[in-house]
C-alpha cells in the first residue's frame, strides 16, 4: 500500500499503521482529525473489517464522516464517558512532546477528547519535530462576540510576555471566517519561538472571549514518527 504513495503520505501511512498496533480489542478510542489522522481511520477500518471490536470518538465532522464509512462504530464523549486512547496528528511537537495542534481547526474537540484519555498517541511525519515549538502559527479558538477586543487582549498579552513575533491574524475560510464546529472562529498567532510553553498555554486561556488554544501541554504521551523511506521512529 505504502509503495504507490507519495513520499509525504507515506510518513504519514506508516506512522498511522505503526499507531494502531496499540489498539487493543474492546478499546474506547478517540479519533483524531487531519491528513495523518485520516490514514490512520483507514487502517483502524480495516482492522474492524477483520473482526476488531472498538467503537470511535471522532474530533470533527470530517472525522465522523470518515469513520462511518470506513465502518467504525462511533459515539459521543458524554457516551462513552472515558477513552483507553486517543491517537491523533499534530502540527509541531517538541523534545518534551509538547504540540502545537489546531492547523486543521478542530483544536477544541482534540483537546477535550485526548485529555479525557488514559493515553494519547500523536502521529507525525519528520517535519513537524522541532527544538521549540512556535514556527508553527498558534491556533487559538475565540467565541466570536467581541472577537476584535480578545485579538487586541491577546496582542497585548503576548507583548507583556515578550513572546517574539506576536502577528495575530483572523483565520479565513475564502472571504469569511473560518468557522469552526463548534461556531467559533480562530486567531492565528504567528510567533516564531514560544519561550515558555506551559505558562503562554496558562496565560491564554484566562483571557475573556478564548475558548482553547492550540497548545498541548503534558497530554501526549508517545509520538510516532513516520519517514518517507517507511522507517517509524518511536519518542
Ligand atoms: C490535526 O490535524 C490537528 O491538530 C493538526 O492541526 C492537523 C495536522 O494535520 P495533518 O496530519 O494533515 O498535517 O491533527
Amino acid at each position: 500500500m505504502s509503495e504507490a504513495l507519495p513520499p509525504i503520505d507515506t510518513a504519514k501511512f506508516v506512522a498511522a499503521k505503526k499507531a494502531v498496533e496499540y489498539v487493543e480489542d474492546g478499546m474506547k478510542l478517540g479519533l483524531g482529525t487531519g491528513s495523518t489522522a485520516a490514514w490512520m481511520v483507514k487502517c483502524l477500518g480495516e482492522l474492524v473489517r477483520d473482526g476488531l471490536n472498538v467503537v470511535g470518538v471522532p474530533t470533527s465532522t470530517r472525522t465522523a464522516e470518515l469513520a462511518r464509512t470506513q465502518g467504525i462504530k462511533i459515539t459521543t464523549l458524554d457516551e462513552a464517558k472515558w477513552l483507553d486512547l486517543t491517537i491523533d496528528g499534530a502540527d509541531e511537537f517538541d523534545g518534551e512532546l509538547n504540540l502545537i495542534k489546531g492547523g486543521g481547526g478542530a483544536l477544541l474537540q482534540e483537546k477535550i477528547v485526548a485529555t479525557a484519555s488514559d493515553q494519547m498517541i500523536v502521529i507525525s511525519d519528520v517535519s513537524k519535530q522541532v527544538d521549540r515549538l512556535g514556527a508553527f502559527p498558534l491556533p487559538v479558538e475565540v467565541i466570536p462576540f467581541g472577537m476584535k477586543i480578545t485579538q487586541a487582549l491577546i496582542e497585548e498579552t503576548l507583548v507583556s510576555m515578550d513572546v517574539a513575533g506576536q502577528k495575530v491574524t483572523p483565520r479565513m475560510d475564502g472571504q469569511a471566517l473560518y468557522v469552526t464546529d463548534e461556531g467559533n472562529h480562530i486567531l492565528d498567532l504567528h510567533l516564531q519561538r514560544i519561550g515558555n510553553v506551559r505558562q503562554l498555554a496558562l496565560v491564554l486561556n484566562q483571557i475573556p472571549g478564548v475558548v482553547e488554544n492550540g497548545l498541548f501541554v503534558d497530554i501526549c504521551d508517545k509520538v510516532i514518527i513516520g519517514h518517507s523511506d517507511g522507517r517509524v521512529q518511536t519518542r
